[in-house]
């Protein structure tokens, strides 16, 4: 967990070796002050601590399950199964395919049960984080300004980067 608070977010992932990239999450939701947790658990190697863990996050208070896997990715399918809160699932390019299996796995759900499916990898990542926060910032206006700031942020990064690259395409001219 991020902190001593009740975690709002739950990041499930279905190895040790999806760290590197779920890590962006977790780093997006540290930014935001929004509390989480993280777990390895897998659809497949271990379905029944995996039902367990969705069970358990609900009953503590959790509202929205991130879920990173890649290759045969069923875990962010598995956890909307289990839940009816929101699913953001993150396909991990982590087999040969470079995670257009864990795309196709993550997003071809069966209506009625659905996965929100971010892109492949890191951006993936990163944005099931600021999507979640945009979940929560619903019903929490505080994270709301956060949100906003950040956005303006962002806005004032773009413009201090078209300045440095028009000074840049002086010397490439
Ligand atoms: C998926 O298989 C995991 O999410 C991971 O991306 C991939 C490979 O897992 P390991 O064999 O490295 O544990 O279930």
């Amino acid at each position: 967990m991020s902190d001593r608070a009740v975690p709002k977010v739950s990041i499930l992932m279905g190895s040790d070796t999806d760290l590197e990239v779920m890590a962006e999450a977790a780093r997006v939701l540290s930014r935001l002050e929004v509390p989480f947790e993280l777990h390895v658990s897998s659809a497949h190697r271990s379905p029944q601590r995996t039902a367990g863990l969705i069970r358990d996050g609900e009953q503590r208070g959790v509202e929205i399950f991130i879920a990173g896997a890649g290759a045969a990715a069923h875990l962010a399918g598995f956890v909307a199964a289990h839940t009816t809160r929101p699913v953001l699932g993150v396909p991990l390019a982590s087999s040969e395919l470079s995670g257009l299996d864990a795309l196709l796995a993550t997003a071809q759900m069966p209506a009625g049960i659905p996965v929100g499916t971010l892109a492949i990898g890191r951006p993936g990542a990163s944005n099931a984080a600021w999507l979640a926060a945009s979940i929560l910032a619903l019903a929490d206006p505080a994270l709301d300004k956060r949100l906003r700031s950040e956005r303006e942020r962002m806005a004032e990064q773009v413009a201090v980067k078209s300045d440095a690259a028009q000074k840049k395409l002086a010397s490439l001219l």
